[in-house]
């Protein structure tokens, strides 16, 4: 109720304002001055409630104390006037809403945009036409298959919804963190999607495509290779959504002032660097913190480490339409940087954390159909789908057509159509008319044409028969599959063969295996070959030609490194007898450089001094960056009693996993004694961190500063992971 009566006063109070009485609210005031960065953080701040210190009341708001339900006799039955249990559980009985159909799992951050320049010549949209102008931001990132409970670290495709408020109106990019999308028409979505999810029999597997159903489908439908290899790759399992790309997918329209259009794909660059864990990381990430990538970003944001992700396009001039061997409007090819680079516009930064996750995270209502004028759609017929479905599906999660008036989910503009009633209306409506055109309101709202500020139609020349069918074009599936392949580095491509073998081979299927090795054989023979003796299937005989041609921007390995090691995560692995003045030396120096580091010890609390936050029963290497290991002869026997202290071997299991996973581990002193017992193999002598593949051993941790923290700018050091021996 509470909410209800602030949203009821706002309402009132946009009634007055839409009848002139302007100069009394602060937010109004600001809108007509034109946004800025925390336009909609100070709108959402006004629908805010603080229940602490308040009093209990009923929604209706009678002070009431409900601690027991009103009984005849103490030990009686409940009695039906008891209004105040009744309200309680009504409401409590009606908490929950649909959960999305595909991106079920999201977590969402405020930020803001900022362009870098006046890019009037490609777009009428004001937000990109003076350098400077910064526009308030939500973001969702999201899995797509896992229903909302599901682990953080599944494989699969993730979703990256940006909702730009805009002066001028919402414009939602609803894309995802891979490049290509699966189907070329939204007529087989629903298809994908049910071949992905759980399968209907038995509501198994949660979360991912490991699954026959899935693989069936794949296999049936060659469209799909592209974005399968890229979701089997580390692609499909990112370290962090501060560590993803962003990629609108379909081809849109930027149309400028004069109505000259051009081709744009939008793409998200994070500057923290691309990052992916290894698929057994993830798995066991996936065990002990599955919310480890909502704590990851919550965490960065809380702590002031702003994620930012810089913001571009790829042009295309509406004359070169024809001029590439894909087609444009097919979503499951991309344009290859070395074809057309990635011109920046500007950075977004991530720089607030939810109140409230339903009310704004859950409730927010992505639609790619929200746009502003000087951007437009092409004929993309996965995008022409997706235009209906996502107004659509609101309906359903939200429970009637007045969605946008929730706070997340309204402009910053001011909104006047005559759009009217409909469940939850919060607005109150003066007067009578709500119909256009009209004599008794001077004809207002006053409809606006693109030349005074409307939204422009692009007016492409459409002409053709009505069919059903795909271009030419569409049904070359594996150039750009193959191009991906080429164009991952050795490691990488071990990674993704792990990946096919552990997927395919969920698959009791024979026939569906082996189907897919085919598909897989008309990529590259040496993929396939590798596959297939994973996954019991004979080698292909046949070899297709592969073009050998690669692109930039496909590899993760090869993306732009970070320039600090700022949000790093490093364990410091302690016992009673560790050498504290080690210890705390590299902590300081980790910690002044903008890691985020941690004590693992015995016990949480004070020992010798340092204070341990983790212990080897709350956390595991995997929930780490990295990890170094102090001297201290006493401390490390400690660590080596496999008899009495760890009959788990944690300590021994902390090491070999933050090596077997190619991250940075460093150790001093008796130290590296640790590390010999985990079978890691120790560099002979000190040499760079990059010759030693991230792994460092002094008998002092000031000699091991620098090298340590060039190791954790590097992250990942994948030259340690054996390759096939029939690797190329
Ligand atoms: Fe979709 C949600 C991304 C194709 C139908 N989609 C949804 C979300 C993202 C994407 C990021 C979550 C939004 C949020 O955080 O609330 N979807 C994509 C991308 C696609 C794509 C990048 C291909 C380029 N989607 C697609 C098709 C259809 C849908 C072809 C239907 C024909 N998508 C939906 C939906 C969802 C959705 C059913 C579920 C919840 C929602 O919309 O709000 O409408």
């Amino acid at each position: 109720m509470k909410a209800y009566t602030i949203g009821y006063a706002i309402t009132l109070v946009f009634g007055v304002l839409s009848s002139g009485v302007t100069a009394q609210c602060p937010f109004h005031k600001r809108m007509t001055e034109g946004g800025g960065q925390d336009a909609k953080l100070e709108q959402l701040e006004q629908y805010s409630v603080n229940d602490a210190g308040t009093q209990e009341t009923t929604m209706f708001g009678t002070k009431i104390n409900n601690t027991d339900s009103l009984k005849a006799g103490l030990r009686g039955p409940t009695l039906m006037e008891d209004f105040m249990m009744r309200e309680k559980v009504m409401h409590f009985d009606h908490e929950r809403i649909p959960e999305r159909v595909v991106h079920a799992r999201g977590v969402g951050a405020h930020g803001y945009f900022e362009t870098y320049e006046d890019w009037s010549d490609l777009t009428a949209a004001k937000f990109l036409r003076t350098p400077g102008t910064k526009t308030p931001v939500f973001v969702r990132f999201s899995t797509v298959l896992g229903s909302k409970g599901s682990a953080d670290t599944v494989r699969d495709v993730r979703g990256f919804a940006t909702r730009f408020y805009t002066e001028e109106g919402l414009w939602d990019l609803v894309g995802n963190i891979i490049a290509p999308f699966f189907v070329q028409d939204a007529i087989k979505f629903p298809d994908l999607i049910h071949a992905g999810k759980p399968q209907p029999n038995t509501d198994v597997p949660q979360a991912g495509t490991a699954h026959e159903t899935a693989y069936d489908f794949f296999a049936s439908e060659p469209a799909t290779i592209h974005t399968v290899l890229w979701a089997l790759s580390g692609r499909g399992i990112p370290r962090s959504f501060r560590q993803v790309e962003g990629f609108g997918v379909h081809t849109f329209r930027l149309v400028n002032e004069e109505g000259k259009s051009v081709f744009a794909k939008f793409i998200w660059k994070p500057l923290q660097g691309l990052s992916n864990l290894v698929w057994d990381e993830a798995q066991k990430i996936a065990g002990k913190d599955s919310d480890f990538h909502r704590n990851d970003l919550y965490d960065a944001i809380n702590r002031g480490d702003y994620p930012e992700y810089e913001f571009g396009v790829q042009i295309v001039q509406e004359e070169d339409e024809d001029k590439f061997d894909f087609d444009l409007l097919d979503p499951t090819k991309l344009i290859p940087e070395s074809l057309v680079p990635f011109k920046p516009l500007g950075k977004m930064t991530l720089n607030r954390n939810v109140e409230n996750f339903f009310s704004e995270t859950e409730q927010v209502t992505f639609h790619l159909g929200h746009v502003v004028r000087g951007i437009g759609f092409t004929n993309d017929p996965l995008l022409q789908g997706r235009l209906f479905s996502y107004l659509d599906t609101q309906i359903n999660r939200m429970g009637g057509v007045n969605y946008m008036q929730l706070p997340i989910n309204r402009p910053i503009n001011p909104v006047h159509n005559s759009q009217r009633d409909g469940q939850m209306q919060f607005n109150i409506f003066k007067g009578k008319v709500a119909y256009s055109p009209n004599g008794l309101q001077a004809d207002t709202p006053s409809m606006v044409d693109a030349k005074d500020g409307g939204y422009i139609e692009y007016p492409e020349m459409v002409e053709g028969r009505k069919e059903r069918g795909k271009s030419a074009k569409f049904f070359d599936h594996y150039s750009q599959a193959q191009l991906f392949w080429n164009s991952l580095t050795p490691p990488e491509q071990q990674q993704l063969v792990d990946g096919a073998r552990f997927e395919i081979g969920k698959s009791k299927s024979l026939d569906v295996r082996k189907r897919m090795i085919e598909i897989l054989n008309h990529v590259d023979n040496n993929l396939a070959v590798r596959v297939a003796s994973g996954v019991g299937v004979e080698e292909p005989a046949n070899k297709y030609k592969n073009s050998n041609q690669t692109s930039e921007g496909l590899s993760i390995d090869q993306y732009p490194k970070a320039k600090n090691i700022r949000t790093r995560t490093v364990a410091i692995l302690t016992a009673p007898g560790t050498d504290t003045s080690d210890a705390k030396k590299m902590y300081d120096y980790l910690d002044k450089e903008g890691a985020y580091v941690q004590y693992v010890g015995l016990a949480l609390g004070d020992q010798d001094g340092l204070n341990i936050t983790q212990t080897y029963t709350t956390t595991a290497s995997v929930l780490f960056d990295a990890a170094y290991v102090p001297g201290g002869k006493k401390a490390i026997e400690t660590l080596m009693d496999n008899v009495s202290q760890f009959p788990y071997e944690e300590p021994l299991s902390f090491v070999l996993d933050t090596f077997r996973h190619g991250k940075p581990l460093a150790a001093t002193g008796a130290g590296v004694e640790l590390l010999k017992a985990a079978r890691v193999k120790v560099p002979s002598s000190s040499k760079s961190y990059a010759e030693d593949k991230g792994v460092l051993v002094s008998s002092s941790s000031t000699s091991l500063e620098e090298p340590f923290k060039k190791a954790l700018i590097q992250q990942r050091f994948w030259s340690r992971m054996p390759l096939d021996k029939n690797a190329k």
